[in-house]
């Protein structure tokens, strides 16, 4: 399986615009010396809106090998939506990526399945890969097990996805988010197995062969490397670990 890893650092709703040029400069630093690792592993940032353009112009003019991704999307494109962020001025960003239906907003902003599904169409539309977040709550774990509500959840994400599409999935237990108890490394593969199951059924075998599936919650400099030696664990979506420059370089630097 030649899936290049993908490391994402989701900022939330941190670090202003000055904060976020003092961690990029920070991490470019720390990470400077290991050119190679950009061939071997994918790095993405995703700061708050605010942030883009500056993070933007700091990895152009220093040539940071860093990928760019918005931490959500609107599902309209342009038009009387105040507050809303068209996939249009993304791409126009260089954002490759976008994170839909992180559990924060699928908690705190209502957003549904179909709002995700819509979301996920207009990031295709831009050609912005989109990031798709499932997982569990810990009441769900105990009705259901891990796996069906995440698999139900990515089901509705793809309907109306082509098999050509470029997507990411990540499996995001909710209890393990920002709570420090991570899943462990056996939970994530069998989720994550599952997931890229569901992408073979729905979008074909080359699909699910060409897709990456992150793990996330409350991964960090000690625990990566456990995640990265699952088969089908093919990176990870860091939320916390993403903030301090020396805690994301050497999850970036993660060792199998
Ligand atoms: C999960 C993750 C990043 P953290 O939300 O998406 O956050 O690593 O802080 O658990």
């Amino acid at each position: 399986v030649s899936r290049k890893p993908l490391i994402a650092g989701n900022w939330k709703m941190n670090l202003d615009h000055l904060q976020s040029v003092a961690l990029v400069q920070k991490l470019h630093w720390a990470l400077k010396d290991a050119k190679h690792e950009s061939d071997t592993v994918e790095v993405a940032l995703f700061p708050p809106f605010t942030d883009l353009r500056t993070v933007q112009t700091l990895v152009d003019a220093d040539k940071i090998p860093f990928a760019l991704g918005a931490q959500d999307i609107s599902a309209h494109d342009s038009g009387a939506y105040t507050g809303e962020i068209s996939g249009a001025f993304l791409a126009k960003l260089d954002c490759s990526y976008v994170i839909i239906g992180h559990s924060e907003r699928r908690e705190h902003h209502n957003e549904t399945d179909e709002v995700v599904a819509s979301k996920v169409q207009a990031a295709l539309r831009h050609g912005v890969v989109p990031v798709i977040c499932v997982g569990e709550t810990a009441e769900d774990l105990e009705k259901f097990g891990a796996s069906a509500v995440p698999v139900g959840q990515l089901k509705i994400a793809l309907e109306n996805v082509p098999a050509t599409g470029d997507i990411v999935v990540a499996y995001e237990p909710v209890w393990a988010i920002g709570s420090g108890q991570a899943a462990t490394p056996e939970q994530a593969q069998d989720v994550c197995a599952t997931l890229r199951s569901v992408v073979a059924e729905t979008l074909g075998a080359d699909a699910a062969e060409r897709t990456r599936v992150l793990y996330g919650g409350s991964v960090k400099s000690n625990n990566i490397a456990s995640f990265m030696r699952e088969p089908d664990v093919d990176g990870a979506l860091v939320g916390g670990g993403s903030l301090v420059a020396d805690e994301f370089a050497a999850i970036i630097r993660f060792q199998k």
